[in-house]
């Protein structure tokens, strides 16, 4: 499962030329960025590991268009990158929060969401992977005045735009196009 990879990390100070790779898959960064993002991250976070509190800190500091007033949304944030929900964000979610916010093409934007909310890890996206993108999308404050349902319904809609029926499941190519 997806989350057999995420639970490891956090447990040592360096990184396994394994977790490079898997942390390749999501980042599209060089395995010398990795570990130099990593050296960053644990001057940062000594234990691996960072609390809600420094990670809604860190939006403060990084001043992304985001209403951190708002503490719901904060804790939405907050629960939509600690996926592997242990209450901490580790450096493979760490950096997920990272790509998810930097300005990328669309390639490898699709190429990020795959790997990040293909929780089920079959290499496609179901309806309700698609929702938990959106719902990300609202929790960071992408979507203005969203409604509580915008979520689940825009997944609808991309299926319907792509043809196919909300049960279906869509794969890269497919959302490349899209
Ligand atoms: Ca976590
Ligand atoms: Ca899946």
């Amino acid at each position: 499962m997806g989350n057999r990879i995420v639970t490891k990390f956090g447990k040592s100070k360096s990184l396994t030329d394994e977790e490079i790779v898997e942390i390749q898959k999501i980042s599209k960064l060089s395995a010398e960025e990795i570990r130099e993002e990593h050296k960053g991250f644990l001057k940062l976070q000594p234990t691996g590991k960072m609390t809600k509190e420094q990670f809604i800190h860190m939006y403060k500091l990084l001043d992304f268009d985001y209403d951190m007033t708002d503490k719901v949304a904060c804790e939405k944030a907050f629960a939509t990158f600690d996926k592997n929900k242990n209450g901490t964000i580790e450096f493979d979610e760490f950096l997920l929060a990272m790509h998810f916010l930097r300005p990328n093409t669309i390639e490898s934007n699709v190429d990020i969401l795959f790997r990040g909310f293909d929780f089920s890890g079959d290499g496609y996206l179901d309806h309700e992977e698609v929702t938990a993108i959106f719902d990300g999308a609202v929790a960071l404050n992408l979507v203005k005045d969203a409604d509580p349902d915008y979520a689940e319904k825009t997944a609808s809609e991309v299926f319907a735009i792509l043809g196919l029926s909300d049960n279906s499941k869509i794969n890269k190519e497919q959302l490349i196009k899209g």
